[in-house]
């Protein structure tokens, strides 16, 4: 007979395999894979087709035995079980998540690093517990100036650890992850408890969290100051990598499409950040004929919103789309980035060839 365990196993296993079979793979050891386009249309983007991000192999964490470390600059020293944040106060947000490097095999010359096309993107609702309600049932000392969160992942300097600025740490949106989509955590996203940092590149949102210190020195580990930096590669130094740029992408027409002559709906979704992004315009054969796309959703702070153009009268023949977000801050998408060395933040306006007839 098969014990409980071993069943939950075998469903967990066949959860893996289930978000494995939708998605675009990248690299399968350790495994790294996009949404697909057509998953991106998507007001949420289902768990089985949220693009993965793994810098190691997953660490495999029972959620009765695991537990979560609170140490450092604080007065009370806490280990806490994934079951007691389950207790909450609990907050649930929609949140879109985009790696760093997205984007980065449009960039020339090609920089180092995993080949992310457009797919390593998506937006899920997340629920846990803010992370600033945790660090104040610790007391933080007067003297903090970051606070370190590590993941299971990952030897020695290799581990894969990041720390937050106190301001980023304790805003309330800030969150440790128990669930996504109205699920428990899968073990690809980070299972039993993740970080989730609204508006910053996914690196911030540190899976399988095992500990969490606060720290009154800046931290320099490997994933801090080697990577998710921006070596503009010119002898100055790196800034870090922190928030999502204003960026836009166009998933209908898709790529390669063949569409009838006449009128043509645009499809797409745009983001930037914890901004609300207020303006989408689209381009058709090039030019500086942008017109404003329709925008399908009241924006809202650190999620993307879906918005779509009415092109009229598409004539035979090959054609170039093109779109353009603006934030409320007021900055737009550019037509290029600054090239750095490892390849992060390519907003750049993309080109979607599209052949009518
Ligand atoms: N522990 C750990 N957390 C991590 C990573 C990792 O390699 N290890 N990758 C980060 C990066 S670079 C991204 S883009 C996001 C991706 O999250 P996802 O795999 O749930 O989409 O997780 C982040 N959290
Ligand atoms: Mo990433």
């Amino acid at each position: 007979m098969e014990t409980g365990a071993e069943s939950e196993e075998a469903t967990e296993e066949a959860r893996a395999e289930q978000e494995r079979a939708r998605l675009v793979p990248v690299k399968l050891e350790p495994f790294n894979a996009e949404t697909p386009l057509e998953a991106l249309a998507q007001a949420r983007t289902p768990t089985a087709s949220f693009f993965v991000r793994s810098n190691h192999p997953e660490p495999e964490l029972p959620a009765d035995a695991h537990r979560i470390a609170v140490e450092g600059a604080v007065e009370v020293p806490l280990t806490l079980k994934p079951a007691e944040l389950a207790r909450g106060p609990l907050r649930e947000l929609t949140v879109t998540l985009e790696c760093a490097g997205n984007g980065r095999t449009s960039m020339a010359p090609l920089p180092e690093g995993e080949p992310w096309d457009k797919g390593a993107l998506g937006t899920a609702v997340f629920k846990g517990v803010p992370l600033a309600e945790v660090l104040g049932r610790a007391r933080l000392r007067p003297d903090v100036l970051e606070v370190l969160v590590e993941g299971a992942d990952g030897e020695g300097s290799k581990r894969f650890a990041r720390t937050l600025p106190m301001s980023k740490a304790l805003h309330p949106d800030t969150l440790l992850a128990l669930e996504m989509n109205g699920a428990p955590l899968s073990r690809a996203h980070g299972a039993p408890v993740r970080l989730i940092v609204p508006g910053w590149y996914g690196m911030a949102s540190v899976k399988w969290v095992r500990r969490i210190t606060v720290l009154t020195r800046p931290f320099r580990g490997h994933y801090q100051s080697e990577r998710y930096i921006y070596d503009l590669g010119d002898g100055r130094a790196p800034e870090p990598v922190t928030r999502i740029r204003v960026k836009s992408l166009i998933i209908a027409p898709g790529e390669g499409a063949r569409v009838a002559p006449g009128r043509v709906v645009v499809q797409g979704v745009a983001w930037s950040g914890e901004r609300r992004v207020v303006q989408v315009e689209v381009a058709v054969d090039g030019g500086e004929t942008w017109k404003p796309a329709t925008l399908l959703e009241p924006p809202r702070p650190s999620a993307w919103v879906r918005w779509a153009f009415t092109w009229e009268d598409a004539q035979p023949g090959r054609h170039t789309l093109r779109a353009r977000a603006t934030d409320e801050a007021g900055e737009t998408q550019p037509e290029t980035v600054p090239w750095n060395r490892l390849g992060y933040g390519n907003n750049a306006v993309q080109v979607r060839l599209v052949d009518v007839g």
